[in-house]
């Protein structure tokens, strides 16, 4: 992620990761604040063992798109929720690569953040039968969660 203020929104990818088994590393790289450590981290991500790359960043959200450029890992892109356009700059840094250098953009926020864990776990799952299982097991648990009628919320 771009910067500790991100984590707020970048940790519910990490539990998510922890929930389904997945082990991840989690760092802040800034693309502008850091511009040598994210040089470092994305030209050495895939010799350094890592498969996937998930990068969370707000604002002039240019992280994904770097790392992308560094790296032939699959790069998973999260736009961070901004106090001041909501986000939507975030995304549409993330979003609108050129042909050639992609980023699989989620959505703005928390939600992005578990969906960029579910399809990063989705593709190790290919080549981890345990993990597909678990997998699974967390899409089966979540459609049993979900009540056939809604009730009054508690005040
Ligand atoms: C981006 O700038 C980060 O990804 C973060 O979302 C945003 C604001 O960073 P801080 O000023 O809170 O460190 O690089």
């Amino acid at each position: 992620m771009g910067s500790q203020s991100d984590w707020a929104t970048m940790r519910h990818a990490a539990d998510t990761l922890d929930a389904l088994g997945v082990p991840f590393t989690a760092r802040i790289v800034s693309a502008h604040r850091t511009p040598d450590r994210l040089v470092a981290f994305a030209k050495g991500a895939k010799a350094a063992g890592h498969k996937v790359v998930i990068a969370g960043a707000g604002g002039a959200a240019h992280l994904p798109g770097m790392a992308a450029s560094m790296t032939p890992l699959p790069v998973f892109g999260v736009p961070v929720e901004t106090h001041a356009l909501g986000g939507r700059d975030s995304l549409y840094s993330i979003v609108q690569m050129p042909a050639g250098v992609p980023v699989g953009t989620l959505a703005i926020g928390r939600a992005g953040a578990v969906n960029a864990a579910l399809l990063a776990a989705a593709v190790l799952a290919l080549s981890d039968p345990a993990l597909a299982e678990r997998l699974d097991a967390h899409r089966a648990r979540q459609t049993a969660g979900v009540a056939e009628a809604p009730r009054d919320e508690a005040t």
